[in-house]
């Protein structure tokens, strides 16, 4: 198949390009670098060294014998988005391309503003070029799970059965994000659901749990071959920031209770989980929805996963309590389903620890590059509004 994707110097963009082109797909796509810039405005820099854009496509075509067709520029630039669709002609879209921090959406009115216009319009003409360009190819839309909330009830994979007065419809399920940024992916669900009823589409909209880890097993051993691994407050998700401080010896930083549950899946999954929905499209004009994670965890639990890898590695992993800077129920309900990948074949890496030892052996190495960023690993960025560093804080054991 001809895969296409928007966002492919990124955490998931530059190894699936990978694991695509090993799978026998011819795999082009677009960026326009702008995940490297966040990352400096956060006084940041990747864990794991990346290398620039040449760099990576001359290592791709020596790892897999072939080159990547690479397009550099915008979403929000309709006419080379356009264009690109025209001549690569792609079967699939996977569309990765968006700014993907809930820290960074809630800086300010700036960034917040930022998020939706970047997200929304990028994604929006998406649709446009491949409703004008590119009608029959399958669009594979990451969303989040992070669109339905924390509800106290079971989240369905997008639509649920409803009866209301006597009446029964299949409704989509409620969303009810918590960030502007996650507010993004539910815009982006409303319109990519309207263009495929519309002007008959087909889109999976994958709903995506918190993804960790550093490598998958395509992308062999060259460091330009590598993806990006964050740990600053905004970019780093929590178990690649909690891998990062335990590198440094640097406790983990749990933020309140810790008592909050979500799907978190190793790359290694989000990379299979992206080929199945890829290889098996849906029909024309059918809106789709998988739940895509690996299974549900606390992040206290998380935080005992980390200490116990560290401690196979030889580091002795501290965990604290921090006040959570998010507004954000620690204690709560949360049971979503995922079967409709694995009805599709889907078999989830059920070792957190050992993919997490994995995380700490490559991190090791580079530890210096966490060392000389380690004052920004402690959040600052307020849901409410604001900048104030978050402090330890005691946790009653339950
Ligand atoms: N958390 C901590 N300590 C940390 C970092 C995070 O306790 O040092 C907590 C957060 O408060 C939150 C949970 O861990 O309760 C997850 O936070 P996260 O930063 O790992 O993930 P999140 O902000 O939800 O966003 C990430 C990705 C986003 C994706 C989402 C999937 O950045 O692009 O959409 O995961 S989901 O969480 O399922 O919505």
């Amino acid at each position: 198949m001809k895969v296409f994707i928007a966002g492919i110097d990124g955490y998931l963009g530059w190894p699936l390009a990978q694991y695509l082109t090993a799978r026998g797909h011819e795999v082009s796509g677009i960026d326009n670098f702008a995940r490297r810039q966040w990352v400096t405005n956060m006084d940041s820099q990747s864990a794991m060294p990346i290398f620039g854009m040449n760099e990576r496509l001359a290592a791709f075509e020596t790892q897999f014998g072939k080159p990547l067709r690479f397009y550099e520029g915008d979403l929000l630039d309709y006419a080379l988005l356009r264009t690109a669709l025209e001549e690569t002609q792609p079967d699939a879209i996977v569309h990765l391309g968006e700014m993907p921090s809930a820290p960074y959406s809630m800086i300010d009115q700036e960034r917040a503003s930022y998020t939706q216009s970047n997200n929304v319009i990028g994604s929006l003409n998406v649709l446009w070029a491949m409703h004008e360009a590119a009608p029959n190819a399958h669009l594979v839309k990451l969303g989040t799970m992070g669109e339905y909330g924390t509800p106290n009830v079971d989240i369905p994979e997008g639509f649920f059965e409803v009866e209301f007065r006597g009446r029964k419809d299949v409704m989509p399920f409620p969303r009810q994000a918590n960030s502007f940024y996650h507010l993004t992916k539910v815009h982006d669900t409303h319109n990519t659901m309207f263009a495929c009823r519309t002007w008959g589409l087909r889109s999976t909209d994958i709903m995506q749990g918190v993804v960790f880890g550093t490598q998958i097993d395509e992308m062999g051993d060259d460091p330009r071959l590598r993806s990006r691994l964050d740990f600053d407050q905004a970019f780093g998700t929590a178990i690649n920031r909690f891998a990062c401080q335990a590198v440094i010896d640097h406790p983990l930083t749990v933020y309140g209770s810790g008592g909050m549950k979500r799907g978190f899946l190793p790359l290694r999954d989000s990379m299979q989980c992206l080929g199945i929905a890829i290889e098996n499209p849906p029909k024309e004009g059918e809106y789709r929805v998988f739940n895509q994670f690996e299974e549900t965890y606390t992040i206290a639990e998380l935080a005992d996963k980390v200490r116990e890898a560290g401690g196979r590695v030889g580091l002795d992993v501290q965990i604290e309590h921090f006040d959570n800077p998010r507004t954000e129920r620690d204690e709560h309900y949360y049971n979503p389903d995922r079967q409709h990948l694995i009805d599709l074949g889907y078999k989830p890496h059920h070792d957190v620890v050992a993919e997490v030892e994995i995380m700490l052996r490559d991190l090791l190495p580079h530890r210096q590059r966490i060392l000389d960023k380690q004052e920004i690993l402690v959040p600052d960025i307020r849901w409410t509004g604001g900048r104030r560093r978050s402090q330890v804080i005691e946790i009653a054991p339950a």
